[in-house]
């Protein structure tokens, strides 16, 4: 397997039916218009810009919530679209670069790739670990979800039988955990699955957390990466414009060093950056936030600091 294609796709979602707060759809907005498409052409990439996908709009009046589980059929359906999307421009050699919106358009993107390629490993870097089930739910808000939905994990919510569990679990690995449900807890144990919380990352140092992390999941480095990063991954000192900021998050430089080391390996065949909200703070953190995404953006893209 040979990675690094040459061409970014960037693929805006505003999205925020995930989760209950309003403005994380103008994420990718505000990323494209701080210059990112721009940033990546600079560093000698053929940069694509799929535009702001205009999603199917569901009438929450025809999508009541199925059990606890809020806007079931939208964010099922926003979601088939985002990995349709994803996996044309994988098979073109893209690499695809999707911009959220809410973190449930991970089940999108994710299956998208899987779908292209089989063997690829997942490196999801988050405060949180967004695999409850229908079960373990306790919000109902799907963006805590989309990981068990890949996994094939938790009773079958019939609405979402388009997503194949292509994800096995010893080809998850998360980085930067710190605000993980009881029961997701549970989840992670009984499915053996590998997660570096910031205990670990506190522990150890960023550089080896990562490696452990490539260790586990791509262990002869030959595998395709998908690199899933939540913002709120971030401490919000670093990135407060976000649904969920959790303090105690990663500095500047651990964000960015997962995204370089990532780059390091010539594996990355997609990245999504997710959960940046520009109507969250004030602006100059708004500033600040987006300044932050396009950066981790660039890192995983190759930019070098000498
Ligand atoms: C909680 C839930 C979550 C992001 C919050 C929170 C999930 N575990 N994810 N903010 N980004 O509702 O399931
Ligand atoms: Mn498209
Ligand atoms: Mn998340
Ligand atoms: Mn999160």
């Amino acid at each position: 397997f040979l990675a690094e294609p040459k061409t970014a796709t960037i693929v805006g979602c505003p999205f925020s039916g995930g989760q209950p707060r309003p403005g994380v759809d103008k994420g990718p907005i505000h990323l494209v218009e701080a210059g990112l498409i721009d940033q990546i052409a600079e560093l000698g990439w053929k940069v694509n810009f799929d535009g702001h996908h205009q999603f199917e709009e569901v009438d929450a009046k025809v999508d009541p919530p199925i059990g606890i589980l809020k806007n079931p059929r939208l964010v099922s359906r926003v979601t088939e679209a985002v990995a349709q999307a994803v996996s044309s421009h994988a098979r073109k050699g893209e690499l695809p670069v999707t911009l959220g919106g809410d973190h449930s358009l991970a089940m999108g993107t994710i299956s998208g790739t899987l779908s292209v390629y089989p063997e690829t490993c997942v490196v999801w870097v988050d405060a949180h670990a967004d695999i409850n089930t229908a079960e373990s739910t306790g919000s109902g808000n799907i963006h805590g979800m989309p990981v068990s939905f890949l996994l094939g994990i938790g009773s079958k919510v019939p609405e979402f039988s388009w997503v194949k569990p292509l994800l096995k679990a010893e080809r998850l690995v998360y980085i930067g955990l710190r605000d993980v449900d009881a029961g997701e807890k549970r989840i992670l144990r009984e499915n053996n699955i590998k997660a570096f919380s910031m205990h670990e990352v506190d522990k150890y140092g960023i550089g080896k957390v990562v490696e452990m992390a490539l260790d586990h999941v791509n262990p002869n480095r030959d595998l395709p990466i998908h690199l899933s990063f939540d913002v709120d991954a971030l401490d919000p000192s670093v990135a407060p414009s976000t649904g969920t900021p959790v303090r105690g998050g990663l500095t500047f430089r651990e964000g960015h060093y997962i995204c370089e080391a990532i780059y390091e390996t010539g594996l990355l065949v997609a990245l999504d950056l997710m959960e940046v909200n520009p109507s969250l703070a004030d602006p100059a953190s708004v500033q600040q936030t987006l300044a932050v995404g396009c950066s981790l953006v660039r890192s995983a893209l190759g930019e070098t600091l000498l």
